[in-house]
């Protein structure tokens, strides 16, 4: 009676779980940004090929955004300082392997094969969740059984190699959060199913970080109770766990046993599109700071009309301090703005107080700046 009363989705998935086997396919391409240089420039084929900020032979700034395999054999993975990736990259030529190729990466070209390739899952599997630039989970209930799940997964897996040119791991599970775990389970290339019948015996000897959410703090304070992999998490009692972790103790426990209602649909996905720039030191002079702001939203708003906007409402900048502190201003404006000086505009007049005693008293150096456009029209 209740189901009657709540919205279409939760009909939806009320009606596939009672009626019929549940069946969620999860779909994560394989290194994305680095298999599309690797894809695109055919003389970095099969060399190590790391994407992110400039290493500047070692002295650069940022982080890396992602690593393809050859490069992850070095140690090399996705958000670690770039300099560390150049010492693993130098420390692996020494070794006799292959120099690292390092390269900047190009959103646009990232952003065209994200949107082909969610068109390809969205036309073979409507009930489709697009999670982020290269993961959309699918729920493929309505084909009746996990033989019939695995041939539709299969297509889509094949459709975009056939298009794309590019591989992704599929995994499929009772839910998302095993279909998720599923596809991260044998990458690059990979294809795991996983019965309602076998999500424990396939959870069980994982590592806890397997599960999604559960990050290096979790992993350490699980550690301290004994726990490494989901079958010692299993083994815990439910009040145990919110003694420990509160109420991510009580999620904590329905993951172990893999179990996970959400259910798949389309989110509301905010539109916007930013950048931002790393600084090569950190800056005090207010004429660098406001040029960098205005190359960024030029850049932005060049990328806002590539992608067929002709403006945007809101103006959302980023600074980031010397010190990692980071904050963010924003203005909504009543008519769109539809040429980059007025963004531009906007953008410095919310930039002005952390150049000044209104937001930055202590003179801190800047070591970021970013800009977002939302209301896109
Ligand atoms: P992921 O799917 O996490 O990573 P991946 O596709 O590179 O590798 P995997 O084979 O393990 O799936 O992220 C997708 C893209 O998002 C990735 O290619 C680059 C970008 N990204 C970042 O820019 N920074 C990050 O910290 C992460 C994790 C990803
Ligand atoms: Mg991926």
């Amino acid at each position: 009676m209740l189901a009657d009363q709540l919205p279409l989705p939760y009909n939806e998935h009320k009606r596939n779980t009672s009626m019929q086997k549940r069946i969620v396919a999860h779909f994560d391409m394989d290194a994305f940004f680095a298999a599309i240089e690797e894809r695109d420039n055919p003389r970095f084929r099969g060399m190590p090929i790391v994407v992110g900020a400039d290493p500047q032979r070692g002295s650069g700034r940022g982080v890396v955004s992602t690593a393809n395999y050859a490069a992850r054999a070095f140690g090399i993975g996705s958000a670690m300082p770039i300099t560390r990736a150049w010492k693993l990259a130098q420390l692996a030529q020494q070794r006799g392997e292959p120099a690292t190729i390092f390269l900047p990466g190009s959103w646009r070209r990232y952003n065209e094969s994200s949107d082909r390739i969610m068109a390809i899952v969205k036309k073979l599997t409507p009930m489709m969740q697009q999670r982020s630039v290269d993961e959309a989970y699918a729920d493929i209930s309505h084909v009746g059984s996990t033989e019939a799940a695995t041939a539709l997964a299969r297509k889509i897996k094949e459709e975009i190699a056939a298009t794309e040119k590019l591989t992704c791991s599929v995994g499929i599970g009772p839910n998302k959060l095993v279909a998720k775990i599923a596809s991260d389970f044998d990458k690059p290339d990979g294809f795991t199913i996983v019965d309602e019948s076998a999500v424990e015996q396939f959870l069980a000897p994982l590592p806890v970080r397997a599960i999604p959410g559960i990050g290096p703090k979790t992993e350490e304070r699980l550690k301290e109770i004994g726990v490494a992999t989901i079958k010692d998490l299993y083994r815990q009692s439910e009040n145990d766990l919110i003694e420990k972790f509160g109420s991510w103790g009580e999620e904590l426990y329905r993951k172990a046993r893999g179990l996970d209602d959400r259910p798949v649909m389309e989110e509301y996905v905010r539109k916007s599109i930013g950048e931002q720039q790393t600084f090569p030191k950190d800056v005090s002079d207010a004429g660098v700071v406001i040029q960098t702001m205005s190359e960024v939203v030029r850049s932005v708003f060049s990328l806002l009309q590539d992608k067929g906007y002709t403006g945007a409402r809101t103006v959302v900048i980023t600074v980031r301090f010397h010190d990692f502190e980071t904050i963010s201003s924003m203005h909504t404006v009543k008519e769109t703005m539809v040429d980059s000086l007025t963004v531009e505009r906007e953008a410095i007049r919310l930039l002005l107080p952390f150049l000044d005693m209104r937001r930055n008293p202590k003179k801190k150096p800047l070591r970021l700046v970013g800009v977002r456009l939302e209301k896109l029209e």
